[in-house]
């Protein structure tokens, strides 16, 4: 069925193919993606509107010894298949399988792990100046889109890249799109660059001048050089780029082979700063991708479209879904979202209320000290946010919110493992940092009518920071309404060995109680609606237990275990303990039941660390 797409085994069967051939290639790898991706889930249309400047790539660069940092990496999928890696494409993203993600461990051609946005344009400049420090001769080039340009990280890089001569490619995949329309003055500056008159005139002379150098050759002639400045003056007589000191070339026609194949090859010949600038379509030869690439980004998988429906879709749909209704009483209320709009639930929000709704753009530090502002003046800014990309804010929530007592809401979404994207992804640390701020609430529900019931409170009620954590997808276990006024539940009060735990892991200790109970255990179960500052009534509760296991979704490190570990110790209640979450460690992909089951923290497995500890 592929015809030229089964004869590469890697990068360099591809320089073997003649340019019809490079274009049937091309054809083919978008129908694999098409074939496998909406079977496994994962990110689509970025990896269809990538293809011909993956393949270009590896036309020009010599890989593994030549390195490309893949930004975000969420668009390295046509990189894999072309690097060895199509026979597993089947696995991609599932237990023990390709990550859908760059990974060093996986492959000597992926030259730096990612999964945040925007750390590229730093990661490629560590390899180059390591390169010449260490007197190595191989190239490095990075690939960002426009929307990893909102990022604040790519500002201090271009800043540092710019001031001396480091030979070093960027190339600036730009397809106006982030997750959902890119955002910001950047990209209009982007959308000027895109659209000067010159741009045919530019693929003109790329074309006209260019087309007698070899799509592979060898390297670059010398009289070709000046071609550069032919191509620059021809488009825009200054950049942004070129005002840092880093020599800009483009726009540049991202689907068509030959064009970029002639221009990466200069960019690479020039041995300094330079930035290619591609134009490409997201979604690419996708009809449903092209005409909606927001809702192609990312998408599920074929087992998991058959989910069953519960009150809402998700937590997301609810967080979103109770904002509007708390905004519509409420004209304090702002929401805020650093470009996740869909992801966190928000389309309502902002189409309800656009002069209310932010997208500051892949900028979560910048997102979390403009809530300080927002909250200083009288605003209640709420910050929905994925628990892994919060992680960038930690100072701006300390030093700019917790340290002035600010009513911030922080919305936590996808607390805890989130299945397929893994390690970069999982939301496993915001118990430790968020404990470790002062003044911080946080507040875990069970279930939506919880979930409800604490966005209101952490908006109406509160004052001060204030966190809701809660997990991907539908979990529930149903609790009680009044999550508030009891800061916890406690289920099964007779029991005399101890569950702590909270939020989506109730369920799990529901089950291990029902399979303990066969064998004559009798569980209490203390759910935390609060879980910091931790209710000082746990310990009343829990003090002449047999034996205490504590259970969550976070690391262990600085997780809720510990805290409550630590404040045992110091009231001086000496019973069996034993923490049970995450290890410290990277966390490996795979569904959310395969991990819990891998790690030990499903039901079998918390049963049976109970019976352990009861017999030590
Ligand atoms: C720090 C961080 N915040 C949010 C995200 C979620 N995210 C993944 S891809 C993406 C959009 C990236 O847009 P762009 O860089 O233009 O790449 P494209 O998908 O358009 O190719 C976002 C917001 C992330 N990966 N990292």
């Amino acid at each position: 069925m592929y015809k030229v797409l089964n004869r590469i085994n890697d990068p360099q069967d591809l320089k073997q193919l003649n340019n019809e051939e490079l274009n049937i290639l091309c054809a083919e790898i978008r129908d694999f993606l098409i074939e496998k991706v909406t079977k496994s889930g994962g990110h689509l249309a970025s990896n269809l509107g990538i293809v011909e400047l993956t393949v270009a790539l590896h036309l020009v660069y010599n890989m593994p010894k030549d390195k490309l940092v893949w930004d975000v990496g969420h668009q390295s999928y046509v990189h894999k298949i072309l690097t060895g890696r199509k026979e597993k494409f089947d696995t991609l993203r599932k237990y023990k399988g390709l990550s859908g993600f760059p990974k060093t461990s996986e492959s000597e051609y992926d030259s730096f792990n990612t999964g945040h946005s925007s750390t590229s344009v730093s990661a490629a400049l560590g390899m180059a100046r390591a390169r010449d420090l260490l007197n190595d001769d191989y190239n490095v080039a990075a690939v960002f889109g426009d929307g990893a340009m909102t990022g604040g990280m790519i500002y201090e890089a271009l800043n540092d890249v710019g001031h001396n001569k480091t030979s070093i490619v960027y190339i600036l995949n730009d397809n106006e799109m982030s997750i959902s329309k890119n955002v910001g003055a950047l990209s209009k500056y982007l959308r000027n660059l895109r659209h000067k008159k010159s741009y045919h005139h530019s693929k003109e002379v790329i074309e006209h001048t260019l087309e007698k150098v070899p799509v592979v050759g060898e390297s670059i002639k010398h009289g070709l050089k000046h071609i550069k400045n032919t191509i620059k003056l021809s488009v825009i007589p200054s950049t942004f780029f070129d005002d840092l000191g880093i020599e800009y070339l483009g726009p540049v026609d991202g689907h068509n082979i030959v064009d970029l194949t002639s221009v990466l090859t200069l960019a690479k010949d020039m041995k300094k700063p330079v930035i290619v600038h591609v134009i490409t379509q997201k979604g690419r030869g996708y009809k449903p991708a092209e005409s909606n690439p927001q809702n192609f980004h990312g998408i599920p998988g074929a087992e998991a479209k058959k989910e069953v429906k519960a009150k809402y879709k998700d937590y997301s749909g609810c967080a979103g879904e109770t904002l509007v209704k708390l905004a519509d009483k409420n004209e304090r209320i702002v929401a805020i979202t650093a470009a996740m709009t869909s992801g966190v639930g928000l389309i309502d929000f902002y189409k309800k209320y656009p002069k209310r709704f932010f997208d500051v753009g892949i900028a979560e530090q910048h997102a979390v000290t403009f809530a300080a502002g927002l909250a200083i003046s009288g605003v209640v800014p709420v910050f929905a946010v994925y628990s892994s990309f919060l992680q960038r804010s930690y100072d701006q929530i300390l030093h700019d919110v917790c340290l002035q007592n600010l009513h911030v809401v922080f919305l936590v979404d996808r607390a805890g493992v989130v299945g397929a994207d893994g390690e970069t992804h999982h939301g496993v640390h915001d118990i430790s940092f968020l404990s470790d701020m002062p003044g911080m609430t946080i507040l875990s529900p069970s279930s939506f009518s919880q979930l409800e019931r604490m966005i209101d409170y952490a908006i109406n009620e509160h004052k001060g920071p204030i966190a809701v954590r809660y997990p991907r997808g539908n979990s529930e276990y149903i609790g009680k309404e009044d999550c508030i006024g009891d800061e916890m539940e406690i289920i099964n009060p007779d029991g005399n060995n101890v569950i702590i735990t909270s939020g989506r892991m109730v369920n799990t200790a529901v089950k291990s109680a029902v399979m303990l109970k066969k064998d004559g255990i009798n569980i209490k179960i203390v759910k935390l609606n609060k879980i910091y500052p931790v209710p000082k009534a746990l310990y009343e509760h829990v003090k002449d237990a047999q034996s205490i296991i504590t259970l969550e979704d976070n690391t262990i490190s600085g997780g809720m275990g510990m805290i409550i570990g630590a404040e045992l110790e110091q009231r001086g209640v000496h019973t069996k303990f034993k923490i049970c979450a995450f290890p410290d460690e990277p966390i490996i992909h795979g569904s959310i039941r395969e991990l819990d089951k891998h790690y030990g923290l499903d039901a079998e497995g918390i049963a049976k660390e109970i019976k352990e500890l009861k017999n030590a």
